[in-house]
């Protein structure tokens, strides 16, 4: 019976579910179609006055922008917990043929491996003086997928089935190796004199719905809690949070520098790079690529992907408060420009995909330009440009933006424009 009455809840939670999605409008990809509206601005205060130091914006404007997205969108995460240790598991100084030296460490936040524990993969270039800058994000097969390098250990958590890519009974296998790899120019990076490092997400919460019962929201739980409070972390909260644990780690290591880590990512992870950076000051760069609703495109725009429509694709992905909002972008006390605007003064780069339009590249740019306000207040300089740039041509302030031709992806031609923006404002010391 328990058996038959869980194959019924199943199916009326997929009814549910499939009756959610037939609900939500078809995406506009009409310019004109575009709703007028005013964005927030990100040097007015909630009392509605004006900012116009830096010292304000430090320590009133922005900690206040913070707790908005906090509450409305992303959800609230601890700090750093106290009992986390870093197990190396495996190192050797001559992978990559010599190019690099890989390191794989276990980060154990509760300090029991056992647990939970994510496997941070790091390359570090040889040829170069240490301490590394690296560029740090999240993978979304497995460390395994980045690269073809037997030695990389195989992730060991849930991931969606895959077998063509080698993804059986909800486990990588050797199959699995490299499948990701043309988003990670591996060896492009160590060239340049850049460290990579890499974790799957699914080690810190697997990406599925099931009420925050796996993952690293249950380790914080208060006795009786069962899932995050309305405002409370989702799981793009928790990647980013785990994106923070692999920092404290960098912090540890003599061979990175961890005053210049370049937090990065694509698509939802590119979501997550922009909260990480966000929430953890200590990141010296950040780059969302092709990160669309939720990430670097504004929300008022309704063009592509929507709250409403990522609300319901992906319920988990950000706070409960969060749902309040579908459908009615333009009472959201917030825009997206000003979750850019919340790494400043520190370089951020925007990139687009011209064939990617479920996350608006317009949309992107303009978040990204809408950031440069406050970067200017700062003295730092934005985006300098007024004029959204042409295919391929990068514009490089401190913010960044360029739209590549092509689809929702990460390119060589993409990380090209990041290391050239590296070297801008990360050299070497
Ligand atoms: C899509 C989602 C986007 C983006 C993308 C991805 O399905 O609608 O917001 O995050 O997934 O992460 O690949």
């Amino acid at each position: 019976m328990p058996g038959m009455l869980g194959t019924l809840l199943v199916a009326g939670a997929l009814l549910l579910a499939v009756t959610a999605e037939s609900q939500v409008p078809p995406p506009n990809y009409d310019e004109a179609k575009v709703p007028q509206y005013t964005l927030p601005d990100p040097l007015v205060c909630e009392d509605g006055t004006r900012v116009t130091d830096a010292q304000t914006w430090r320590e009133k404007r922005r900690p206040e922008l913070l707790d908005l997205f906090r509450h409305h969108m992303y959800g609230k995460a601890p700090g750093r917990p106290e009992k986390m240790r870093f197990e190396l598991i495996e190192s050797d100084t001559a992978a990559l043929g010599g190019l690099a030296t890989r390191k794989q460490i276990a980060i154990c936040p509760t300090g029991s491996r056992a647990d939970i524990h994510f496997d941070l993969l790091i390359y570090l270039p040889n040829d170069c003086a240490r301490p590394s800058p690296i560029f740090l994000g999240l993978n979304f097969n497995g460390n395994q997928a980045i690269h073809t390098d037997p030695g990389i250990r195989l992730a060991e958590s849930w991931m969606r089935d895959n077998p063509d890519g080698g993804v059986v009974d909800h486990r990588a296998t050797e199959k699995a190796r490299g499948t990701e790899a043309s988003r990670w120019a591996v060896e492009m990076i160590l060239k340049r004199g850049y460290g990579v490092a890499t974790m799957y997400y699914g080690d810190i919460d697997p990406d599925f719905d099931d009420g925050f019962q796996n993952g690293i929201h249950p380790f914080y739980y208060r006795p009786g809690q069962t899932q995050p409070a309305p405002d409370e972390w989702g799981s793009i909260a928790a990647w980013a949070w785990g994106l923070g644990r692999a920092l404290d780690y960098c912090e540890t290591d003599g061979d990175i520098d961890a005053k210049r880590v370049a937090v990065l990512g694509h698509s939802r992870l590119g979501k997550t790079a922009l909260w990480a950076g966000a929430e953890d000051e200590r990141f010296a760069m950040v780059i969302s690529n092709d990160s669309g609703c939720g990430g670097a495109a504004l929300s008022r725009r309704c063009f592509g992907e929507t709250v409403l429509r990522i609300n319901t694709s992906f319920p988990h992905w950000f706070c409960d408060n969060f749902l309040q909002h579908n459908g009615k972008e333009d009472e959201l006390p917030i825009d997206q420009h000003e979750l850019i605007a919340l790494s400043a003064p520190r370089p951020v780069y925007v990139a687009s995909a011209e064939k990617d339009l479920w996350a608006d590249p317009r949309g992107e740019f303009l978040s990204a330009k809408g950031a440069d306000p406050v970067y200017r207040l700062l003295g730092t300089g934005g985006l300098p440009t007024d004029e959204m740039p042409g295919l391929n041509h990068p514009v490089q302030g401190t913010i960044g933006y360029h739209i590549r031709t092509g689809e929702h992806d990460v390119t060589d031609y993409d990380w090209a424009c990041y290391l050239d923006f590296a070297d801008k404002h990360l050299k070497r010391a």
